[in-house]
């Protein structure tokens, strides 16, 4: 006998209100949204797996809609022809993001109990972080520990070798310089790390010394600049990857990743610049003197006083960064001449957006 033919693995709707279709048989056995296909969780219940023996046994058009039968289980599927979306329409697209420099005002901020008490300010305010990378806080309780109380609620806090919040503050043997007076160069934290945390939040207990004035940096409007002016060197960064570590008596991380992180549209999607934990590129590395040409670049770009927001930290005042895309830094300080206490904490991007969609469900935003 000869062997059955293949089943065709699209079905041709030559004629249908919206034009000829030509839909894939698996997708559309997976595109089924029938109460066997879909669970009341909203979850698809349709097995992957079994898509392959997915084969039509009849089909027809009627009042706008394709109703099938499947051959292989009997299975009904009804389609509404607007919820096969030929051109992509229904898809979101995401906001390229606004890039900002040392002239953005008024900066993102709010109060702390005004966006406990109404929701269309948190949405407005989390709107920013997620528009610009960073926001600001006035009147935050100067309580130990309030860093993670706030961003709690609205993201989940990432615990990390550093706790689950952290003090920053002068120490005699620091083991990371942010426990030190010295001023930090702008950087995005924990590259060593994998994943990195997507946000990072510094809250001002105490303040009364000299110096220690905080600086923002929109790293991607940096990274954009520099691939304008050195495209080759902008490569190099981007090809990477580098790596990155920290060591400390009961903490040994290390991770590699580029500098220049590329979404599948070419898009950035994330900077790693921490040259404090750096592991300088090997030898052999390929383009290393484009790298480095783009690696100077980049951090004459960030230290540029034309590329950065800066403000001083009082207490009760907290600022929050995408640390994918921010970066930050601070002058250094005088330990002797008062003191100067923040406390931060690590938490992530996708619970911040959660946050957000769920306020505009309810239409606070
Ligand atoms: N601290 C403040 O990524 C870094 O190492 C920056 C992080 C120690 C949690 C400092
Ligand atoms: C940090 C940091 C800045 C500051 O803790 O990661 O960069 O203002 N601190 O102390
Ligand atoms: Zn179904
Ligand atoms: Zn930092």
């Amino acid at each position: 006998m000869p062997p059955e033919p293949a089943p065709a693995p699209h079905l041709l709707v030559e004629r249908s209100p919206i034009g000829p279709l030509r839909l894939p048989v698996w997708w559309l056995r997976d595109q089924c949204r029938c109460a066997a296909c879909l669970h009341p969780s909203g979850q698809r219940t349709v097995d992957a797996a079994a898509l392959r023996h997915a084969t039509i046994g009849s089909w027809e058009l009627r009042d706008g809609t394709l109703h099938v039968v499947w051959h292989n289980d009997g299975h009904d599927s009804s389609y509404p022809l607007d919820s096969l979306d030929p051109l992509g329409a229904a898809r979101p697209t995401v906001a390229a993001p606004a890039y900002w420099d040392g002239s953005l005002t008024p900066l993102p901020r709010a109060e702390h109990d005004v966006l406990l008490a109404d929701p269309a300010a948190l949405a407005d305010w989390l709107t920013a972080v997620d528009r610009l990378g960073f926001a600001v806080v006035g009147g935050v309780p100067v309580v130990d520990g309030e860093v993670a109380r706030f961003a709690a609620r609205f993201a989940h806090v990432r615990v990390t070798n550093y706790g689950s919040y952290f003090d920053v503050r002068s120490v005699v043997d620091p083991t990371n310089l942010a426990y030190s007076a010295l001023g930090l160069a702008p950087h995005t934290d924990n590259p060593y790390r994998d994943p990195v945390p997507t946000l990072q939040l510094l809250h001002c207990l105490s303040s009364t010394t000299t110096g220690g004035d905080s600086s923002v940096v929109d790293g991607f409007h940096a990274a954009d600049r520099l691939r304008v002016a050195d495209p080759e060197a902008f490569a190099a960064l981007v090809a990477g990857p580098v790596e990155f570590g920290y060591r400390d008596e009961d903490t040994e991380l290390v991770a590699r990743g580029p500098i220049f992180e590329i979404g599948a549209e070419g898009e950035l999607r994330a900077v790693r610049f921490n040259p404090r934990s750096l592991h300088p590129p090997a030898l052999c590395t390929p383009d290393l003197e484009a790298w480095y040409r783009g690696y100077v670049a980049f951090a004459e770009l960030v230290d540029d006083p034309s590329m950065q927001v800066t403000f001083h930290l009082e207490p009760g005042e907290l600022f929050v960064v995408d640390n994918r895309r921010v970066l930050h830094g601070r002058t250094g300080f005088d330990p002797t001449a008062g003191t100067r206490h923040l406390q931060g904490c690590y938490a992530d991007i996708d619970g911040l957006r959660s946050t957000l969609a769920v306020l505009r469900r309810r239409s606070w935003a």
